[in-house]
Order: structure tokens, then C-alpha cells, then sequence
């Protein structure tokens, strides 16, 4: 982090050696605390004064060059899922980005601005604002003389109490395909329990979602825009088996509710255009 020591800001932001060595930015709010990675631009703790974690970080995470953080929010661009002879996911959650700016608004919000280093025809940037809450902005423009066709989703692990106690809602009667069952049904629910292994690609929704959880004492809730996808994933048992980078037990704890738009949703952006991606993640305590 030599020569880096201009985007830190006293009492706010700290930039520092993380897990493995690897470079992150410690943010401190009147509200909140928060780590960011610059490796994936990956935020992998927001905590609110008074609250549990919002974000889960497995305890087995791997922090190390060419494998992804599971942990917090992973930036997953260009591609969604697997790729052929690729990374799955894309590559910008296993490329360091660069740290460009940081400010403390005049609100007491720390926002910090990573930009994703030579991709030719893209220029991305992932801008992290903390305060009472957590805001997520991906923006991708496309600098190629011809359209940009890509996916985008802010892959979002939220930490909860037990997985068995939870329910999502805002995702009735939106139509969805389960990857593993590979059925294209309309979801009946309007309360989301899950007791089994779920990965659920829901379509055509710019709906905020809300994680109602007991235990915690408090609704989370998704908001987000220039998102038509809404993905809700948890491994369960026989799938965390086979994950080295989480502990057998952990799918307990966890759920992503991530944003994006992937699938039937993908972006074609014509040329010298911009795509903006925002997510805003809250909670509320019950009174
Ligand atoms: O978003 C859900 C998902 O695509 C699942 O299919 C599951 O594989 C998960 O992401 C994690 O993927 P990763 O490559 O991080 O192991």
C-alpha cells in the first residue's frame, strides 16, 4: 500500500494488510464498520453498531491470488456461472483492483471508488459507499465500437441466525428456473422458507427483496435498481460437503440474495454507453 497513503481519511478509512497479505480498506462510519478487499473490490464485512454482521464470511474463505473470497459481496462480471475453459463468475472477483478515490461525504458516508484495471473494451468501476447502510454501485461502460453482451450480480452473502428460521420475501409470483431441477415455475410463495438446497435464478424483477430473521431480531432488506434478476442460493448439506472454502455447518448461517442481471436478463449495451447496477442493503431491528 506504499504510496497510498493519500486516500486514507483519520478516523475513517485505513488501508492495511488483510487475510493472506492481501491489501484491504477499513472503513469506519458513526453507523457502521466495514472491510473492503481491494482483490475483487470485495466487501467482506459491514456491521452496524448494536447488530450481528449483515454479511457472512466463511471461516474457511481461502485469501489468495486466483481464488475467490467467499465472503461478503463478490463482484461477479462479465459472465454469471461457468464458463468453459473460464472462470466461473468472470474474472473481476479474482483481478485487484485499483483503489482511485476516496471521500467522506458531507453526511459522515465513506465512499470509495475501485476501478477494474486493463480490460479493453470495458471500463468498470465499483463504487462502495458506507454509512447506515451499505451501497453497491457497479458501472460498466462500454468503450468497444461494437455492443457489450455481459452479465452482472452483486453476489451477496447475508449472515443469518438459522437458515431454518428465515423468509424472503417480494419474489411472489415472479418466474424463476432452479438450476439443479432445471423447471421454469412462477413462485407461489409469498414467504420464502428454505429447508433443502436452493439456487434459484429469478427473472424480470427490479423488486426489493426483505430477509425476515427472528432470531436476529431484524429485516434486512435489497433494494435495488438496474438489476431484472434476483438469484437465492444456499448450498445445503451435500453441496457444502464437496466446498473446501466452507466449513460443513456453515450453510446454517448463510444466504445470498444477490442482484443482478444474468440469464434471459443480460446486458446488451450499445457503444460510449453506461450500465449502472446499484444495490442498497439495510436493516431494521424489530422494536
Ligand atoms: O449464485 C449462485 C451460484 O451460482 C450457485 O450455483 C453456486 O455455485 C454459487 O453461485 C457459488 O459459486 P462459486 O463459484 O462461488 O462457488
Amino acid at each position: 500500500m506504499n504510496g497510498s497513503n493519500y486516500l486514507e481519511i483519520p478516523g475513517h478509512l485505513t488501508l492495511a494488510g488483510g487475510n493472506g497479505g492481501l491489501a484491504k480498506a477499513v472503513v469506519e462510519t458513526r453507523w457502521s464498520s466495514a472491510e473492503i478487499y481491494l482483490y475483487g473490490a470485495q466487501v467482506t464485512g459491514f456491521q452496524k453498531k448494536g447488530e450481528a454482521p449483515l454479511l457472512f464470511m466463511s471461516g474457511s474463505s481461502k485469501f489468495q491470488s486466483g481464488t475467490p473470497i467467499r465472503a461478503g459481496v463478490p463482484v461477479i462480471f462479465p459472465w454469471f456461472g461457468p464458463r468453459e475453459g473460464l472462470p466461473a463468475h468472470g474474472f473481476a472477483r479474482t483481478s485487484t483492483w485499483d483503489l482511485v478515490e476516496t471521500s467522506l461525504l458531507d453526511d459522515g458516508k465513506v465512499r470509495l471508488c475501485f476501478s477494474l484495471q486493463s480490460i479493453d473494451f470495458y471500463h468498470v468501476q465499483h463504487i462502495v459507499t458506507v454509512g447506515e447502510t451499505l451501497s453497491l454501485e457497479l458501472v460498466v461502460t462500454n468503450r468497444a465500437d461494437s455492443d457489450a453482451i455481459f452479465e452482472t450480480c452483486l453476489h451477496t452473502y447475508f449472515q443469518v441466525s438459522a437458515i431454518d428460521q428465515i423468509s424472503i420475501t417480494g419474489l411472489a409470483n415472479t418466474g424463476y428456473i432452479d438450476k439443479g431441477r432445471d423447471v421454469g415455475p412462477l413462485e407461489t410463495s409469498p414467504s420464502i422458507r428454505i429447508a433443502d438446497e436452493v439456487d434459484r435464478v429469478y427473472y424480470d424483477t427490479a423488486a426489493a427483496v426483505e430477509i425476515e430473521d427472528p432470531g436476529y431480531r431484524r429485516t434486512i432488506r435489497v433494494e435495488k435498481s438496474g438489476s431484472l434478476s434476483t438469484v437465492v442460493w444456499n448450498p445445503w448439506i451435500e453441496t457444502s460437503r464437496h466446498m473446501a472454502d466452507l466449513g460443513d455447518d456453515e450453510y446454517l448461517q448463510m444466504v445470498c440474495v444477490e442482484s443482478g442481471n444474468v440469464g434471459k436478463n443480460k446486458i446488451t449495451l450499445p457503444p460510449g454507453e453506461t450500465a449502472v447496477l446499484k444495490v442498497e442493503l439495510s436493516s431494521q431491528p424489530h422494536g
